[in-house]
């Protein structure tokens, strides 16, 4: 069922992006080429009296010279025709952190624990992606349940993403702390 096409790539069915909002803690990611966050990397997101929906993220990232910062995300969300599928406009709250404009996909979530994140920045001529970043977030700081982990796997497999995920690791210590 997976050719790893990017157009087949399968979303969450009837999206609903209030019961999405909240604290969310990535738990993995798969990095995209580039500058990125490193670990204890949180999300937040809300939905505003209009129904548009933001997020911020914090994680730790390490500049030049081994300095350790807090970055600071915000992210503003446009629909598409598609609920689970939007295009994300995002900047850092200090400069030198990259801005961009990424798609921003929900491959499934049950919204009480676990939830799949997709975006592929750069589709290759083959209709694959060539370039792109994925989170899996969990309502826990702890991790993800085990009776979710065979789900996400098979969701991994699907996005044609598994074995590229590293675990993000939650220290407390640093950005976390701050929301
Ligand atoms: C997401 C969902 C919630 C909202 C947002 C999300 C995406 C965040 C992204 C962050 C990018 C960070 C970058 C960091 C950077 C999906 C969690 C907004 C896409 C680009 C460095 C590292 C080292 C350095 C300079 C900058 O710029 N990091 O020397």
């Amino acid at each position: 069922a997976q050719d790893c096409q990017v157009s087949n790539i399968q979303v969450m069915q009837n999206f609903d992006r209030s019961r999405y909002t909240g604290r969310w803690y990535a738990v993995a990611k798969k990095d995209p080429v580039g500058l990125f966050l490193l670990d204890n990397v949180v999300a937040q997101f809300s939905v505003d009296e209009s129904g548009k929906m933001t997020a911020t993220a914090h994680g730790r990232v390490i500049i030049l010279n081994n300095w350790e910062m807090c970055a600071n995300m915000f992210g503003t969300f446009e629909d598409t025709p598609d609920p689970a599928k939007f295009k994300m406009r995002y900047w850092g709250a200090a400069s030198y952190l990259q801005t961009g404009n990424d798609d921003h996909w929900v491959i499934d979530t049950d919204y009480d624990n676990y939830a799949i994140h997709y975006s592929c920045r750069e589709v290759d001529l083959d209709g694959t992606c060539l370039d792109g970043y994925s989170f899996i977030f969990s309502r826990h700081p702890t991790g993800l349940r085990p009776e979710d982990q065979k789900i996400v796997t098979n969701k991994k497999k699907e996005i044609c993403f598994l074995g590229k995920y590293r675990r993000v690791g939650h220290t407390g210590k640093s950005c976390n702390n701050y929301i």
